[in-house]
């Protein structure tokens, strides 16, 4: 930390114990060992086994959708979907999206073509899509991020235009519906994330859900290594199955759902009714209607009001042991596999290169009490209140 953080605040940590994004929500422990006990008593640890089948028989229902396929890690569903999806040669993303979305094409020789977003929420903008299409162009990925839903009408209208698949990384949307729309059945197929940090999660672990029952079943060969029988392979395939314990713990969540929404949004609340008080923070809200899962706190920080920029409100948090995060930092387009591709070498999006700058996700969920959010609304004014008089002097 530089002189100057350390002039802004000082002394001890206002948190005796640090607060991290994502941290994993444990549920019932007693609950989770109970299940855990039963798998081990019946000596089924994998393959199909009867907590993985009950937790995709959940995850459908809650997503409104027909087929639910469990996966090991979200970037695996995400990766066996584009090969079941017939994905080749370029597919469209936005570049502002965790690295896996990218990495899960690229990993199989998909160049992922990267996007602009919007400013408001962060998501593909679909009027930039078209410019992008070429005759190489198979498909387009929307990306649900911070757990609103993306313009799924018109990225349909533009796939459907160009005969091109569409599908969703869903990983931070479980749960989510607007006008009507629930968050699973859109496009070609979705993809959810249930790793540690996300609100429901089953250690590491993911899913693909779609309505296209042929989809379902080849997705279902391929994360088992292509078998549709005991002699007889009829994909390619992988292991991306999903093991019994990592399921365990997904009912186990399950079965506490409403509370752990509940108390996202009252998290969210939180901060939403705080953050207005502190200069140059501005939250960004979930809309009135629709259904959320209110797992992200996510504010965008404006410099000038703030007399902070974002890097230097994160480094204040993070020696009050508020771990904050500038997610997602700095576009994949500027990562290193990405940026040496000569395509991407300097390539400018201006929308995803002033929000990765500005961008600040909090700590939230259940490990918050709401006077914590006012402990922490009270540093960033201090530290906004600070960094004027240093600058004024
Ligand atoms: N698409 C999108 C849009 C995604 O956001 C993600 C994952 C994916 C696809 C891929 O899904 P998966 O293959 O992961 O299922 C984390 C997560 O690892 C990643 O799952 C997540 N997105 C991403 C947004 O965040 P990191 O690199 O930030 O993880 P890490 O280790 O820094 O942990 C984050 C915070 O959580 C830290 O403050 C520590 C805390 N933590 C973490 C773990 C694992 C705990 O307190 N306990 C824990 O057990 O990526």
């Amino acid at each position: 930390m530089s002189t100057a953080e350390l002039a802004i605040l000082g002394g001890e940590p206002e948190f005796a114990e640090p607060l991290h994004v994502g941290r994993p929500n444990l549920g019932d422990t007693g609950k989770f060992l109970e299940r855990v006990r039963g798998i081990l008593d019946a000596a089924w640890l994998t393959n199909d086994g009867r907590c993985v089948r009950e937790f995709e028989e959940r995850i459908a229902d809650l997503a409104h959708v027909e087929h639910c396929i469990a996966m090991s890690s979200g970037t695996a569903a995400l990766e066996i979907a584009s090969r079941a999806l017939g994905f080749s040669e370029e597919v469209i993303i936005p570049a502002f999206t965790f690295v896996a979305t990218a990495h899960a094409l690229m990993w199989q020789g998909v160049r992922p073509v990267f996007c602009d977003i919007t400013p408001d929420i962060h998501h593909i903008d679909p009027a930039a899509i078209e410019p992008l299409i070429t005759h190489r162009t198979t498909g387009i990925i929307g990306v649900h991020l911070w757990g609103q839903p993306c313009d799924a009408a018109a990225l349909t209208q533009v796939a459907k235009r160009h005969g091109l698949k569409l599908m969703f990384d869903a990983a931070h949307a479980l749960g989510v519906e607007r006008d009507g729309r629930h968050v699973g059945a859109l496009g070609d197929c979705e993809v959810f994330s249930f790793h540690a940090t996300k609100f429901l999660n089953t250690l590491e672990g993911g899913a693909v859900v779609t309505n296209d029952d042929q989809l379902a079943e080849k997705l279902r060969f391929m994360r088992n290594f292509g078998f549709s029988g005991e002699d007889c392979v009829a994909h390619l395939g992988t292991n991306g199955k999903m093991n019994e314990i990592s399921a365990a713990m997904g009912l186990t969540l399950l079965d506490q759902y409403d509370d752990l929404i509940s108390a996202n949004k009252t998290t969210y609340q939180a901060f939403a009714d705080e953050l207005p008080s502190v200069p140059g923070l501005h939250v960004i809200q979930y809309p009135d209607d629709g259904r959320y899962n209110y797992q992200h706190v996510v504010a965008m920080v404006d410099e000038a009001e703030s007399g902070l920029s974002r890097d230097r409100i994160v480094a204040v948090l993070r020696a009050e042991n508020v771990l904050a995060r500038r997610y997602f930092y700095p576009g994949c387009h500027r990562m290193k596999p990405y940026a040496a591709m000569h395509e991407y070498a300097g390539l400018h999006l201006p929308v995803t290169d002033d929000v990765a700058g500005r961008v600040i996700v909090f700590p939230a969920g259940p490990q918050l009490a709401p006077a914590d959010v006012g402990r922490i609304g009270a540093i960033l004014r201090k530290a906004s209140d600070s960094a004027r008089r240093i600058t004024d002097a």
